[in-house]
């Protein structure tokens, strides 16, 4: 799930399951205005997963099954930031909110939150994602409201 210069990472489900976990309460927000207070989740902190990684990367691309993408600097899912969550107000992730597992980066706003995650590219350049390259913020802050590009 993450990789450099060819070295992969791999996390099945046991392995993700066997991480120490973490019960985030974050606010979320999306783009379109709306926000979502005292969100319980149930995961695994970035800092966690990368604890074995050694990089000299600044920013990551997210790849979800079915081929979504965000882009996020490095600095974003570390220090306590981000978690992959499989659990959310004490149950399984639901489908559609991207169970069984998901990216969760609570202080930027909601698309670099990657459902359903699959891998977790670190690489030395930046690179859009899919929102990213349509026309919506490179880094997403929603404190400075940067939903497009040019905010
Ligand atoms: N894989 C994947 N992740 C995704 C998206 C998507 O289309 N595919 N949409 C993003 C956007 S735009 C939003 S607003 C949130 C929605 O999360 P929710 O369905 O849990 O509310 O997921 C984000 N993560
Ligand atoms: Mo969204």
């Amino acid at each position: 799930m993450a990789t450099e210069a060819g070295k992969q990472h791999v996390w099945d489900w046991a392995g993700l399951m066997a991480l120490p976990a973490e019960s985030p309460t974050v606010d979320l927000h999306c783009v379109t205005k709306w926000s979502k207070f005292g969100t319980q989740w149930q995961g695994v902190s970035l800092d966690v997963v990368l604890a074995d990684v050694e990089t000299a990367a600044e920013h990551v691309l997210v790849t979800s099954y079915g081929g979504y993408t965000t882009n996020i600097p490095l600095a974003d899912l570390v220090d306590g930031k981000a978690w992959i969550v499989y659990g959310y107000g004490g149950r399984d992730l639901a489908p559609e909110h991207g169970g069984p597992a998901r990216l969760l980066v609570p202080h930027l706003y909601l698309w670099k939150s990657a459902k359903w995650v699959r891998e977790i590219q670190l690489r030395q350049s930046d690179v859009p994602g899919f929102w990213e390259s349509a026309g919506y913020h490179n880094y997403g802050d929603p404190w400075r409201e940067q939903r497009y590009q040019g905010d």
